[in-house]
């Protein structure tokens, strides 16, 4: 009786510090990934980046007239209207992150206008005339996930075409370190509580009628499989080896 009574109190102990270090190493594994996430180029949400190549740069994938007007028209009225959303309010001391995270709590105007400001500014970030080099890490994690660069395109770009309506497809990182390809409606990504899959967004491609109507019409599969040429492999690179240590 009393063995058994000992048994029971020695074994009630030791669940108990096993269920106490998986909390402690479940809580600083997802406290280092959000330090690696706000160490990530973050975001001044007052602040309207410029273009980091002209107009005409992607030509002859996406043309001079769209990147003009999608840049200084389209994304500069969320920018605009996101600002003004947020005013006066408490999200104006928040980080956009912060607000993604909680963005069924907040106004649809912030959801709408944050999203396309932020998804525009990695949009125009991870394009570029001359894409750069993949990273071996990230090039073996593709590997590794998706089993090739091949299989992750078809994935990719499958997301884009069949997102209904406009949207957006992208590469993320989830809170366990590992990629993930997916799509969300309208400004919607994947750092909102709203997501059905939430991570880190590494690469993201516009699939909106205005990222392709001028060049493509309604012939959005040939866009999307343009955007893969222009994509800044090193800018991809450079987010994930951030991420992912
Ligand atoms: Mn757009």
């Amino acid at each position: 009786m009393k063995k058994a009574l000992i048994l029971i109190v020695l074994i009630s102990i030791s669940l108990s510090g096993y269920s106490e270090h998986s909390n402690r190493e479940e809580k600083k594994e997802s406290q280092n990934y959000i330090n690696s996430y706000r160490n990530m180029k973050t975001l001044n949400k007052f602040e309207f980046p410029a273009l980091p190549y002209s107009y005409d740069a992607l030509e002859p994938y996406i043309d001079k007239m769209t990147m003009e007007i999608h840049y200084d028209r389209h994304h500069r009225a969320y920018f605009n209207n996101f600002v003004n959303a947020i005013k006066g309010t408490e999200m104006e001391s928040m980080s956009i992150e912060d607000i993604f995270e909680n963005i069924s709590k907040m106004p649809a105007s912030v959801r709408n206008n944050g999203g396309g400001f932020y998804n525009h500014v990695l949009y125009w970030e991870v394009m570029s005339p001359n894409g750069g080099e993949i990273s071996e890490k990230l090039k073996n994690a593709i590997d590794q996930k998706f089993g090739s660069m091949d299989e992750l395109k078809k994935l990719f770009l499958d997301a884009g075409k069949s997102r209904f309506g406009s949207g957006w497809a992208w590469l993320s990182v989830d809170k366990s370190g590992q990629l993930f390809v997916s799509s969300t409606p309208n400004q919607d990504n994947p750092l909102m509580d709203v997501a059905d899959k939430m991570g880190v967004p590494i690469l993201g491609m516009d699939v909106w009628e205005h990222a392709y109507y001028l060049k493509y019409q309604n012939k959005r599969p040939d866009y999307v499989e343009a955007f893969w040429n222009v994509i800044n492999w090193q800018e991809v690179s450079r987010r994930y080896d951030m991420l992912v240590k």
